[in-house]
């Protein structure tokens, strides 16, 4: 698992180099815009129930039979198993948010989810629906001034969405 910090360290060693001038920019960019990063960890911390009921209600509107029998979220049971795995995918999306590296949700994740679907029977085009209606979700959140000094937060949204795009592509 990698983040901004331990990235720039193996690509610098890797070339048996010092952190060059740019990289240290970089990350002096990251530490000073740190605050910005936590609230927005936080915000999906925070209302990851809303983010997962809110897309889960949009996902089974728009694809009913899964709730019907025979369907892959029919019954209860598979209905708690998709809320968690939404809950699973949320929380290292918000893990990679923190770390500023997609490495802990590719690792952790997404390797192999697919295939773990596949096998299941659970439809990957579905989760991955599900996915992007937690990124809209999860973008209201973020983009949410309550609580929060405000400031310019959109490479930090544009980053949130590309961790949920990554997973969303990567299961489908
Ligand atoms: C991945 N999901 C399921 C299983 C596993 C995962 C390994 C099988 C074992 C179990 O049921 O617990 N686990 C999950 C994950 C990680 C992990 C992401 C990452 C670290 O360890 N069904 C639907 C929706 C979708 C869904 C489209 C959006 O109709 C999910 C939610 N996942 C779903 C369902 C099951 C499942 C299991 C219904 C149960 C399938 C079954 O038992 O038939």
């Amino acid at each position: 698992m990698n983040d901004v910090f331990t990235r720039a360290i193996a690509q610098a060693d890797l070339k048996g180099s010092f952190l060059l001038e740019s990289d240290l920019d970089k990350l002096a960019s990251f530490a000073k815009e740190g605050v910005k990063r936590l609230d927005a960890v936080a915000a999906l911390t925070n209302n990851a129930p809303a983010i997962i009921s809110d897309a889960a209600h949009k996902l089974f509107a728009e694809q009913q039979e899964l709730i019907q029998p025979g369907g892959n979220a029919y019954p209860h049971r598979r209905m708690a198993a998709c809320l968690r795995d939404m809950e699973i995918i949320l929380r290292y999306v918000s893990y990679a948010l923190l770390a500023g590296d997609a490495s802990v949700l590719d690792d952790r994740c997404l390797n192999g989810l697919r295939e773990t679907y596949n096998a299941l029977g659970t439809p990957t085009q579905s989760v991955a629906r599900a996915v992007q209606l937690m990124k809209d979700a999860a973008m209201v959140h973020l983009k949410s001034t309550a609580n929060v000094t405000v400031g310019d937060c959109s490479s930090l949204y544009s980053e949130a969405a590309t961790y949920f795009d990554k997973a969303a592509a990567s299961i489908a």
